[in-house]
């Protein structure tokens, strides 16, 4: 009967049903406390009405009420805090192990790529059951990925990498929206998330030919002579990239931070100020030289070398293959 009256988008995601309990919570609550509010108004004015002979009456208040009706809230209040945060930490931490799409934003559309190679445009297809993580950027103005179905949105914004993620687990089509108005077609930049069995997913992902992401970052690796100072066999003059990612690295201005996309991305463009202790700042400008996609592919290819399993040979720029670009 109300199949065409949706009041709330699919819960097509793993998340979906936390945040809607949340949500039925907080719309619960408020409106008791909006009829409470309301009722007692018209239950006072009636009961306390002006009658002719009867004069007012002074009311000091009451201190146990008062209390009562501060301590109560204060501690629902704080119920509803812990409950949104972890929600938030859930939605905000990327499950290890996720496959990654990248997300490169403009206007007035949405750019994907796929691990494997495949790339899209304001369509993405994804298997249902499997955590997919976003590695968004944006290459001009700021842009939002808003997938009601999911309950996820996330600000794209340019020059750094945000993150966002997903379990799809109802197989269908979904909205995309750009959650952040950032022009004149903003409304335009709309897409579709395609949720697929995992066979039919396999079946579309080998559909056509593709490189995958990690393999063409590693061509432009060599393309753009990184592979000349960072060597995975020797210390050359840049640091060596194998087992980085991840990992925590001490900084020549005496920071330590741990090596992740947006380090890595910063580094490629401009270095300085981030340069590796023990190294010299010699690393060339490439901020203008490189498109957002080939930035995500030199970070895909280094993220591959990102994970050393011992007793294994290290996987070196001229032996990563072409079929399995992550070494799990
Ligand atoms: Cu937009």
């Amino acid at each position: 009967m109300f199949d065409n009256f949706p009041l709330w988008p699919p819960q097509a995601s793993s998340g979906a049903a936390n945040v809607d309990a949340l949500y039925v919570f907080l719309l619960l609550l408020s409106s008791f406390v909006c009829l409470a509010i309301f009722g007692l108004i018209v239950v006072f004015a009636v009961k306390y009405r002006r009658r002719p002979g009867v004069a007012a009456e002074q009311i000091e208040g009451s201190t146990p009420l008062e209390l009562t009706w501060s301590i109560i809230p204060f501690f629902i209040f704080l119920f509803i805090f812990a409950w949104g945060a972890v929600i938030y930490f859930q939605e905000r931490t990327p499950p290890r192990g996720a496959t990654e799409v990248y997300v490169v934003a403009k206007q007035w559309m949405w750019k994907l790529q796929h691990e494997e190679g495949q790339r899209e445009i304001n369509e993405l297809h994804v298997p249902v059951g499997r955590d997919v993580k976003l590695v968004m950027t944006s290459q001009d103005v700021i842009h939002s990925f808003y997938i009601p179905a999911f309950r996820i949105k996330q600000d794209v914004l340019p020059g750094r990498y945000t993150t966002a993620w997903f379990h799809a687990i109802k197989p269908g089509t979904y909205h995309l929206f750009c959650a952040e108005y950032c022009g004149t077609s903003h409304s335009g930049m709309i897409g579709e998330i395609v949720v697929m069995e995992p066979a039919d997913y396999q079946a579309w992902l080998s559909g056509g030919p593709a490189v995958p992401l990690a393999v063409s970052g590693q061509k432009l690796f060599s393309e753009m002579g990184c592979s000349t100072c960072h060597r995975s066999d020797v210390q050359g003059r840049g640091p060596n990239l194998v087992g980085l990612f991840g990992k925590p690295v001490a900084l020549e201005d005496g920071r330590t931070l741990t090596v992740d996309e947006n380090y890595l991305r910063q580094c490629i463009l401009n270095s300085r100020g981030q340069t590796v202790k023990g190294f010299p700042p010699i690393m060339p400008v490439f901020q203008g030289l490189l498109s957002e996609e080939q930035v995500n592919a030199l970070v895909a290819y280094i993220k591959s070398l990102g994970i050393l399993v011992p007793g294994q040979a290290v996987k070196t720029a001229s032996a990563t293959s072409q079929s399995e670009p992550k070494v799990q």
